[in-house]
């Protein structure tokens, strides 16, 4: 299976976390690292216009045997792992890791919703995504690139490795 996943953080030492996570999800035995896009640095979206650090985002395309909820199991332990607290909804985190595309599936169960529900909104998603995909379709919501041009690069930047 095919699976894309955002990484996210806004604490901390975020591109040692997002490294450090990348190579835990392919050092497990059923999941193998293909791709992952450049580091894009962006403006944090809040509940209720709360500041925040920005954040730096990239997503992650592998190849896994795994079922989703054990995937996600996998990507909520690496968030552990890394020192992810859970206080409060979209509030400052270490790491965060969200599974955005499960191959062509769409899963509505409690612990996951498939493709990612805020996808469509985010462009600090959908422009990593088109970086490694750009011919991606997205179930039920129709052609990435469409979607990309539609929410264009506000508060967002792709960042080079020396400028972080
Ligand atoms: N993740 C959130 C809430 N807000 N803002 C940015 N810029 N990037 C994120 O990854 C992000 C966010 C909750 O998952
Ligand atoms: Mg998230
Ligand atoms: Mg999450």
């Amino acid at each position: 299976m095919i699976v894309y996943i955002g990484l996210g953080g806004n604490q901390g030492d975020m591109q040692c976390n997002l490294q450090t996570a990348l190579k835990l999800i392919d050092a497990h035995e059923a999941c193998q690292l293909i791709t992952c896009s450049s580091w894009y640095r962006s403006k944090a979206l809040t509940l209720d216009n709360e500041e925040q650090a920005d954040y730096l985002n990239a997503v992650c395309k592998i190849s896994t045997d795994l079922e989703a909820e054990r995937l996600l199991d996998l990507l909520q332990s690496i968030e552990l792992k890394l020192g992810r607290t859970r206080k409060k909804r979209w509030g400052a985190r270490t790491v965060d890791l969200d599974i955005l595309l499960y191959g062509d599936a769409r899963i509505n169960s409690p612990r996951l919703t498939i493709p990612h529900p805020q996808l469509q909104n985010r462009n600090f998603v959908v422009q990593p995504l088109m970086e490694i995909d750009g011919a991606l379709e997205i179930p039920a919501i129709g052609s990435l690139k469409v979607l990309a041009k539609a929410l264009g690069w506000e508060g967002l930047q792709r960042v080079n490795e020396e400028t972080l």
